[in-house]
């Protein structure tokens, strides 16, 4: 499963950039259509009436979208709280359609125009923006009877589309011709269609595989941070513990792997590495420790032939092949039995390569 988001500001052409990508293969939903969809539920007219009053319904009891723009376009304070109320049920729909069309290799890109504003661009794998001058933009909208008054101040509530460029993975400028357009999505598209069939095998643990398609092994780096500290004292295998700020598609369990320690720490397996970091063998683990009750996802390596003190330092750890699954045993003793094992089996794999 792989999910970008589409953003951009109003009226610079993000549908018809999510029209692009539709063509292209992906399954793209638009976050404005779900809303619409929303809007028609009783569940949600119910909340909205409580937070603007009846002021906003006709007298059929339908919403009449231009009183509530009137409204919270002027008063951010009301505004956020409506985005409180629909965001959550936005995703909670689009969610709800990923897991129903459940495909390992399919890409699914959401058209949104709120993701940076409202910090949601972690729940995306990808992030794209696409992007013109205002002036267009303004005119664009212009032919959607919105006024360039009520425009720019539509646009003032969105962050700067500078911004939305900075932050995203990609971007769209969409100001040139159609072909320039669909030529960038078409770029674009091919991109995440080879990041996704690789997520997709990470999430299957076959890092093996996935060296193929990225040609270098998988990898994560992160700062070595304080763990449990039952390593080194209780099974006599100190592990680092390693910080991932965004998490990993990695299926959890037990790798072959080798670690790039910074320069300060001379390296008596694999001798000097090339870039400002010495190369170690060793093993890892990226799980919840079941054997020692409920915990948050850890992820730890073990290094070869390794001694000194890793606290704060950054280190990479490069995924060469699976071993196992993770698995709750009955004591301590069993554990530390099988890492042994787990040992054995890392050095034969990385002997070979
Ligand atoms: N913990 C488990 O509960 N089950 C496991 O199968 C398991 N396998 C591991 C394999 C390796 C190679 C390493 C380094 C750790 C493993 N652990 C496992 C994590 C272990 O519980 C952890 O290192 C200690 O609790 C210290 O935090
Ligand atoms: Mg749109």
């Amino acid at each position: 499963m792989f999910i970008a988001g589409l953003t951009g500001n109003y009226g610079m052409g993000k549908s018809a950039v999510l029209s692009m990508f539709r063509e292209l293969g992906a399954i793209t939903i638009d976050a404005d259509l779900v809303i619409k969809i929303l809007l028609l539920e009783k569940e949600t007219l119910k909340k909205i009436k409580a937070l603007l009053g009846a002021g906003v319904f006709d007298k059929k009891g339908n919403l009449d979208k231009k009183k509530i723009a009137e409204k919270i376009f002027k008063n951010k304070n009301l505004r956020i709280k409506l985005e409180n109320i629909l965001h959550p049920l936005v995703f909670e729909r689009i969610n709800n359609l990923i897991r129903a069309l459940k495909d390992g290799n399919k890409i699914f890109i959401i058209e949104a125009t709120l993701i940076f504003e409202r910090g949601h661009e972690n729940r995306f794998d990808r992030m794209i923006t696409v992007f013109t001058d205002e002036k267009p933009a303004i005119k664009r909208l212009g032919l959607h009877g919105i006024t360039p008054k009520q425009a720019k101040q539509r646009l003032s509530c969105q962050l700067p589309i500078k911004t939305k460029i900075k932050k995203a993975d990609f971007k769209i400028n969409n100001s040139g011709t159609l072909e320039k357009t669909k030529a960038q999505a078409q770029a674009i598209y091919k991109k995440l269609s080879a990041e996704a069939k690789v997520k997709n095998l990470l999430s299957k643990g076959k890092v093996h595989e996935a060296k193929k398609l990225l040609g270098k092994p998988y990898s994560i780096e992160g700062k070595v941070i304080r763990g449990a500290g039952r390593g080194g004292k209780l099974l006599n295998i100190p592990t680092a513990n390693i910080s991932v700020q965004k998490g990993t598609p990695l299926k959890e369990g037990v790798y072959a792997v080798k670690v790039i320690v910074p320069p300060t720490h001379p390296s008596p397996a694999r001798g000097e590495g090339k870039k400002g970091g010495n190369i170690f063998e060793g093993v890892a683990n990226i799980g919840k420790n079941p054997t020692f009750g409920i915990m948050p996802v850890s992820y730890e390596v073990h290094i070869f032939d390794f001694s000194g003190n890793l606290l704060g330092k950054k280190l990479r750890v490069d995924f060469i092949k699976r071993i196992r699954d993770e698995k709750k045993f009955p004591n301590v003793k069993a554990l530390e039995a099988q890492i042994k094992k787990d040992i054995k089996k890392a050095k034969e794999i990385l002997k070979g390569k």
